[in-house]
């Protein structure tokens, strides 16, 4: 299903443009290229305060993606089960903040996916190195707003399958700089991200040497 929008300029001449996914879901292409400094800036400010680790499954197991957070609320996974948390488990401290930055461009996508307005509250960080891989699964959190989820550093091929966990996937190749929005209708698709390969990143910068950094914007509650 292709929505080719017309190519669209953003303030600083950057070119994008939106494949439809779904009804309420697409591929905007190149949308996140004019924050990509600020969004890098930012993370690495982030990570030191709230340093990436691995997670693990509420059955012990530890998770291959290792994951930060920043916004009023972060996604945990634990012996406890998986959750948000108004604080990091780990320092005790409230998440660093959402910098404005990082809710602009969620709030952008979510307009330009012709979504209702988005404010998130939660950004999970998540970091793969090569041969990372994210199990299909749907997002939790408050399904009347969408998921905005931005792609940064390596290349990876990103699982898009139904409502349910055995429907078929679309197997879609995601870019530095590329944003999936999914809301309405499409907000609890399961999604997944194969095994990210070897490569060169689209951009020279220590986060991104040989990684690929994902941030997925939500709303919690
Ligand atoms: O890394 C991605 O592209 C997807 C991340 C994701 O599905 C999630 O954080 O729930």
């Amino acid at each position: 299903m292709q929505d080719l929008f017309s190519p669209a300029a953003n303030d600083d001449q950057t070119h994008w443009e939106r494949i439809a996914i779904g009804r309420q879901a697409c591929v905007l292409r190149g949308f996140a290229l004019r924050w990509e400094d600020d969004l890098l800036r930012q993370v690495q400010a982030i990570v030191q305060q709230a340093p990436f680790r691995h997670l693990r499954t509420p059955g012990g197991r530890p998770m291959q993606v290792a994951m930060s957070n920043c916004g009023a609320f972060g996604w945990y996974s634990d012996q406890h089960g998986y959750r948000y948390s108004a604080t990091d488990p780990l320092s005790g401290q409230p998440w660093p903040a959402m910098p404005p930055a990082f809710a602009a461009l969620a709030a952008q996508a979510a307009q330009a996916a012709e979504l209702p307005p988005f404010a998130p509250n939660a950004c999970l960080i998540n970091r793969y190195s090569v041969g990372t891989r994210l199990t299909l699964h749907q997002d939790e959190g408050d399904a009347r707003h969408p998921i905005v989820s931005v792609s940064l550093g390596l290349p990876a091929i990103f699982l898009w399958g139904g409502d349910a966990r055995a429907d078929a996937t679309q197997k879609l190749p995601l870019q530095h700089g590329d944003v999936v929005v999914w809301g309405g209708v499409d907000r609890m698709r399961y999604h997944g991200v194969m095994p990210v390969k070897d490569g060169v990143s689209a951009v020279a910068h220590p986060l991104l040497d040989g990684q690929r950094i994902n941030l997925t914007f939500r709303r919690a509650s």
